[in-house]
């Protein structure tokens, strides 16, 4: 939604970004054809992977990513077929799919459909195979309460060396925080999909609802607390399970 002429809630910084809807520019991309992209993260910022949403419409067909990235997917709306090696899986709402750095696969909108797209190149790890693709739905995966019940930790991707990131949903009851202030050298990439509040990014607390995107550099001081009546969730990346150099 649109406020002021003149205005919008985004605020880009050195380390951190908050990206609004509000001033998304809605691009073509050669790879996504017939598609509307929207960068919100993008290695110009400082980031070390991307983030977009990609608009289908139906019938739309969609190829891998650039040689050596890998491609995270999350269906927000609509339906999708995914072909990898030749077998098709369908993905509808909150499905989703860790396509792994140069393999195959094919996206085909079997209905107009909105995702949300992480995209970062794959960091190898000597002596272990590159991971397999994960595709599941995330009402399928076992939620973990943590900080007595502050908030619900559902990990997307499996916990194995193959894998140098995370995706992670966090669903915060009202009222729930983050137990303390976070810096770590890992960076974060995330997409309110509920709810909202306060998250403080450095030296800056921002008013956040359903649909803001956060960038988080390494080592930017982070906090979020849950303010409203319903819960707050959010998708969230991390790099992860990797030494920092
Ligand atoms: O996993 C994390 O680092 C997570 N707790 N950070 C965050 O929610 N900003
Ligand atoms: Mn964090």
């Amino acid at each position: 939604m649109r406020g002021h002429f003149g205005e919008t809630r985004s605020s880009i910084h050195r380390n951190h970004a908050l990206i609004s809807s509000d001033s998304h520019e809605r691009t073509t991309l050669p790879g996504w054809p017939g598609c509307e992209v929207t960068f919100v993260i993008t290695p110009q910022m400082g980031a070390r992977f991307s983030e977009f949403f990609a608009d289908l419409p139906q019938g739309a067909a969609v190829g891998p990513a650039l040689p050596g990235i890998q491609r995270f997917l999350f269906v927000l709306a609509g339906e999708i077929e995914l072909a990898i090696d030749g077998a098709p899986h369908t993905l509808g709402e909150e499905a989703y799919a860790l396509l792994p750095a140069d393999s195959w696969h094919e996206i085909r909108a079997v209905k107009a459909s909105r995702l949300v797209v992480l995209e970062k190149r794959y960091a190898g790890l000597a002596g272990t195979e590159p991971p397999q693709a994960v595709i599941a739905r995330a009402a399928n995966i076992p939620g973990s309460p943590i900080e007595d019940g502050a908030l619900v930790l559902q990990k997307l991707i499996p916990e194995d060396a193959a894998f140098d990131c995370e995706v992670n949903l966090m669903d915060f009851v009202p009222g729930g925080s983050l137990p303390y202030v976070e810096t770590h050298f890992m960076e974060h990439g995330l997409l309110f999909l509920n709810g909202g509040g306060i998250y403080r990014l450095g030296a800056s607390w921002y008013p956040v609802e359903q649909g803001d995107v956060i960038w988080m550099g390494p080592f930017e001081p982070q906090w979020f607390g849950a303010i409203g009546k319903t819960n707050a969730r959010y998708l969230i990346y991390k790099n992860w399970n990797r030494d920092p150099h």
